[in-house]
């Protein structure tokens, strides 16, 4: 932990502003001799020139702010730099800073390891700041943020701590046997079962960060020119996929990213799937439009609206299919299937009258359904593979105390079993933690968290 650490906050490439972060003892020199600042006010933004600590050439004119030791995001004394975006000038910050002898670049996650090491942040909390980070929905976010405030953290410290209310007094007993202390673990049933319970709910509902994170795939088919591509079109507002009035424009599937309000979807475009094949290729398109739409969270089933003859069946076919109907070129549809047009249940579009109106409503339907409120807004879930492990292991060492308790066992077992129970639960917090653990987690992080 001697070594003075450094690392870009912000991707590289060219932006307005960049941001590096420096940690550690060298700080306070960094802080006299790059920017001749020798008595830095502590959270105090200062505008100053960064000069090149070995040919003394400015590199630029830069905001930064100091943090004393204790009162930094790692415990230590932090400077933060926001120089700039420009890759050169940040590659000559952090070239001129590792220089120096105690300066070296920061490995990932190693500002937020030494905050737990500094006991500024417990395990969970800097496994959580990882999740706010790299979390792809709003919700998953909103649970990270809830985990980074302690929310678990406090749980789990109230089931150690009544864990440890029960076994002290067995301890004790174990202890000191010939004294009058005379626990009676039947006495503790409820307390364990309301325990057990808990971690049940807790394991129940975890969800894994790479399972919460995985985009809601959308899958947009329906027949030849029913408007599948300019729907697309119109829901990224590029003019990115071929349109055109014949059938079977679209040959290959098409990936596009799009955001909705609780977070971004995959959605692919498909080619037409016809009631005839005209040929081989024609085939193979159709085939490649069925196998991807089998893969699909949402299916869209896109129906022509400027067909004359009835397209009532098709609707049908497309509910029957658990597909989400639209019927497309609604600025044509009253003059040929204006019975339809009021129909509650069914959603609309055209993207040549009123799209944005259309559009918004599409995405605000599908963001429901993709992305629906949790009903109980201070609920959270574990996202970590590494805290569920220690959780069904508690859960384990629980069940194993109750079947003592009925078996009568010698205080001994009881105090060893319950003993591992909290061991497991201090684990997930980080009150006990091994340097490969320690290692695992960190390593998962980006550079200059
Ligand atoms: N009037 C009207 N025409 C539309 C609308 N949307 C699409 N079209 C036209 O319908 C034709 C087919 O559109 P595409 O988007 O290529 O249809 P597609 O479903 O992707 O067709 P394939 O790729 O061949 O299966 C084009 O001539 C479009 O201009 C709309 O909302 N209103
Ligand atoms: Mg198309």
């Amino acid at each position: 932990m001697n070594s003075t650490i450094v690392a870009p906050m912000t991707p590289s490439g060219v932006s307005a502003i960049a941001a590096i972060r420096v940690s550690g003892k060298a700080v306070r020199s960094i802080l006299s001799e790059a920017l001749l600042n020798t008595d830095p006010k502590p959270r105090h933004a200062y505008y100053g020139d960064f000069r090149h600590l070995q040919t003394k050439k400015i590199l630029d004119s830069l905001l930064y702010i100091f943090f004393e030791a204790k009162h930094s995001y790692t415990g230590e004394d932090v400077l933060e730099l926001y120089p700039h975006g420009n890759p050169l000038i940040v590659k000559g910050i952090i070239q001129s800073l590792t220089h120096l002898d105690s300066l070296r670049l920061a490995n990932p996650g190693e500002f937020t390891q030494r905050a737990f090491l500094n006991g500024k942040l417990d395990l969970v909390q800097a496994e959580s700041v990882a999740d706010v980070i790299h979390s792809n929905t709003l919700e998953a976010i909103h649970n990270a943020q809830r985990l980074l405030k302690g929310t678990l953290s406090s749980t789990i410290q109230e089931l150690a701590e009544s864990i440890k209310n029960m076994s002290m007094r067995l301890e004790l007993d174990v202890d000191f046997v010939e004294e009058e202390v005379d626990p009676d673990p039947h006495s503790w049933k409820p307390t364990l079962l309301q325990i057990q319970r808990h971690l049940d709910r807790l394991i129940q509902e975890f969800q894994s960060a790479e399972s919460t994170n995985r985009l809601p795939l959308v899958v947009v088919y329906g027949k030849p020119n029913a408007g599948k591509s300019s729907l697309i079109n119109a829901l990224i507002q590029e003019d990115r996929l071929l349109v055109s009035d014949r059938p079977g424009t679209t040959r290959d599937f098409v990936e596009v990213r799009l955001l909705l309000e609780g977070g971004e979807i995959r959605l692919i475009d498909t080619a037409g799937i016809a009631t005839e094949v005209a040929d081989d290729l024609d085939a193979l398109s159709m085939q490649k439009s069925l196998e991807i739409l089998k893969e699909a969270d949402l299916k869209v089933c896109l129906i022509d609206g400027a067909k004359t003859q009835d397209i009532t069946d098709d609707i049908q076919a497309a509910k029957k299919e658990k597909a989400f109907p639209i019927v497309s070129k609604a600025d044509l549809l009253e003059k040929n299937n204006d019975s339809i047009l009021h129909s509650q249940s069914l959603s609309f579009v055209s993207t040549k009258q009123d799209t944005e109106s259309y559009i918004h409503q599409l995405k605000s339907k599908w963001n429901k359904i993709l992305f629906p409120a949790k009903e109980n807004q201070e609920d959270f879930w574990v996202t970590s593979e590494r805290q569920k492990t220690s959780l069904i292991a508690a859960q384990k060492g629980i069940e194993k105390t109750l079947d003592l308790i009925e078996t009568n066992p010698a205080v001994e077992l009881l105090a060893f079993e319950m003993q591992l129970v909290r061991q497991e639960l201090l684990a997930i917090t980080g009150q006990i933690s091994s340097e490969d653990i320690l290692q695992s987690i960190f390593s998962r992080f980006c550079v200059g968290k």
